[in-house]
């Protein structure tokens, strides 16, 4: 799927602005409300009575259709919704984005007449399917699954807010018929020099140029896929975030029928033995979890803060992320991408239980897997692939490992076959413990772990000695490199004590850096994200106070002594 872009053969229109919403009726009924998109409904809408709402809304706005994109295919694109959605276009059922926090297209070129309105209904619903990744969940089902004393308002099992709404923008694009509909970029490395890969879906001759600094390095041109032979490259790392640009065009009989940009990282990682290796040198993963959370925006593209969040990243000396636990807005990876950090992206699978794993789970966690690999494969700033968060294999009597270790066969075959470039991970949950199914597929053990926190309370020192040992076990069971994906403790800003206790910004802060001491120093231990960059909403129950505090910044983006710590320890 191509961003959209302006040139001679493409254009786009972006959408975002001020759009009507409304619960009941159809795609052409008036609006009752008023609402900023991208942005969840949730909080801009709470005085309304929308802060909880799970359901079904009708997001509608309206625009005039270029008459410059006469005689092209008019297609709009949706960057994700919060979490599914149908499509209307003048009344007219045009179809669906079924896929959460993943952008999709609708063609709208029998609807849509050049210099005239388009009406554009989208019905967005927040549900979360039973068969999806991350698993819907019911009043009953929380009483057949045993989960009782965890029922979240709005009833959801993640620990995060269930936001619904238009979260990333909304563009009509103009792009020729027949022209490039993917670009898939693969960088290899060998004595010195690097070959780069384009590899088109296009019916047509095509031609590739690479250029540094807007000098030309490399040109080819051919029938199917393209090699590029760059001498001397010049490798993307996180010091050195070296971005090339390719052009791709698509020729017919004589003309160019079709123009895409893109920029290329030059850079290769892989893991050997207990080490990854990033263009062959041993690198460790400095950083955290991260939510695209923030206060009235919910999880609604931002952009001044996702720049402020880049910039607590940099500010503490860290390297890394994981777009914990749903694929992240492009102008994220993008800006990863132009400035060198590092990114473990991840599916929107979480809490698996495999209690209620079915036939179109799978599918839908392939689905989520193709596209996601599909939209972000061409982004050197991300390095591996996390394929869940914290899969559950609660009672033994009602879930058979035999079919957890074929589920995770499935995907993580799928997700070899999809790109044998990056390594494969993904975050087991602390009660799973160190056999879980995934691990013998897994290329980097991910481990959330909350020692001194949801177990050996108060005691940092026991914790750590549990992590000590936990670690050591897992690394000589498995000789392959481990990542904590998760670690960290709730801290209320302002709190403070002068021994050992929770809540504190001492305890916080005590804790995460007497497990760096840990992760830091171990031989297998390739990288620790602390959870979480910033406190970010969840829904309500009793272990949260409105939101969930593990951040080393408020939700406001204020430093902790946590945020002080690590800069002084990172930097
Ligand atoms: C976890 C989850 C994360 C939660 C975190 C916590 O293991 O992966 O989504 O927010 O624990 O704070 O409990």
């Amino acid at each position: 799927m191509i961003r959209p872009q302006r040139n001679a053969h493409r254009d786009y229109m972006d959408l975002s602005g001020i759009w009507g919403f409304r619960v009941a009726g159809g795609p052409d009924s008036a609006p009752t409300h008023e609402l900023a998109v991208p942005g969840s409904w949730n909080e801009q809408l709470a005085e309304a009575g929308f802060m909880g709402f799970v359901g079904a809304a009708w997001l509608t706005t309206e625009a005039i259709v270029p008459p410059s994109f006469a005689g092209r295919r008019i297609v709009l694109r949706f960057g994700s919704v919060g979490y599914s959605a149908e499509v209307f276009a003048n009344g007219e059922r045009v179809g669906e984005g079924p896929l959460p926090h993943l952008p999709f297209d609708v063609d709208v070129t029998e609807v849509a007449t050049p210099g005239e309105a388009l009406r554009v209904a989208v019905r967005i619903s927040n549900e979360e399917s039973p068969d999806g990744i991350t698993p819907g969940i019911s009043r009953a089902d929380y009483a057949r699954l045993n989960l009782g004393t965890k029922e979240y308002f709005p009833a959801t099992r993640p620990d995060f807010y269930p936001y619904g709404g238009l979260h990333r923008p909304v563009y009509l694009m103009a792009m020729p018929d027949r022209g490039i509909e993917t670009v898939r970029i693969r960088t290899d490395i060998a004595d010195g020099r690097a070959r780069v890969g384009v590899d088109a879906d296009a019916k047509g001759t095509l031609s590739a140029t690479l250029t540094l600094r807007g000098e030309v390095v490399a040109k080819a041109s051919g029938e199917g896929a393209l090699t590029l032979d760059v001498a001397s490259p010049e490798l993307w790392s996180p010091g050195t975030p070296t971005l090339y640009d390719l052009t791709v065009r698509l020729h017919r009989d004589t003309s160019v029928m079709d123009e895409v940009r893109q920029t290329v990282g030059i850079r290769t990682i892989r893991v050997e033995g207990t080490q990854l290796l990033l263009n062959e040198q041993p690198v460790f993963l400095r950083g955290f979890g991260r939510h695209e959370d923030a206060a009235i925006s919910g999880r609604g593209l931002n952009l001044p803060m996702m720049v402020k969040d880049f910039g607590l990243i940099a500010w503490c000396g860290a390297n890394s992320f994981r777009t914990s636990h749903y694929p992240y807005a492009e102008e994220q990876l993008e800006w990863a991408d132009r400035h060198g950090v590092l990114v473990v992206s991840e599916l929107a699978c979480v809490n698996l239980d495999f209690r209620q794993v079915t036939d179109a789970t799978l599918s839908n966690h392939l689905a989520a897997l193709e596209a996601q690999v599909a939209r972000d494969r061409n982004h050197p700033s991300v390095i591996m692939w996390s394929l869940a968060n914290e899969p559950g294999y609660l009672g033994e009597e009602e879930y058979d490992e035999a079919h957890a270790g074929s589920y995770w066969d499935a995907v993580f075959g799928r997700a070899r076959a999809l790109d044998d470039t990056r390594p494969l991970t993904f975050a087991n949950v602390q009660y799973a413990g160190s056999q879980d199914p995934a691990f013998e597929r897994a290329d980097v053990i991910g481990l959330n772990r909350y020692r001194g926190w949801y177990d050996a309370p108060g005691q940092i020192g026991r914790g750590a000695d549990h992590l000590r040992s936990e670690l050591d076990e897992i690394a000589a069971r498995y000789g392959k490199p481990i990542a904590i994906w998760e670690f960290g403790a709730d801290a209320m800003a302002g709190q403070h004590a002068s021994y050992d206790q929770m809540f504190t910004e001492e305890y916080q802060a005590d804790l995460i850096e007497a497990q760096l001491d840990i992760f830091e120093n171990h031989p297998a231990c390739i990288g620790a994200h602390i959870w979480n960059l910033t406190d970010f909403m969840t829904a309500q129950h009793h272990r949260r106070v409105v939101v969930n505090r593990k951040g080393v910044f408020t939700r406001d983006r204020q430093p902790k002594m946590a945020a002080h710590m690590l800069r002084k320890r990172w930097s």
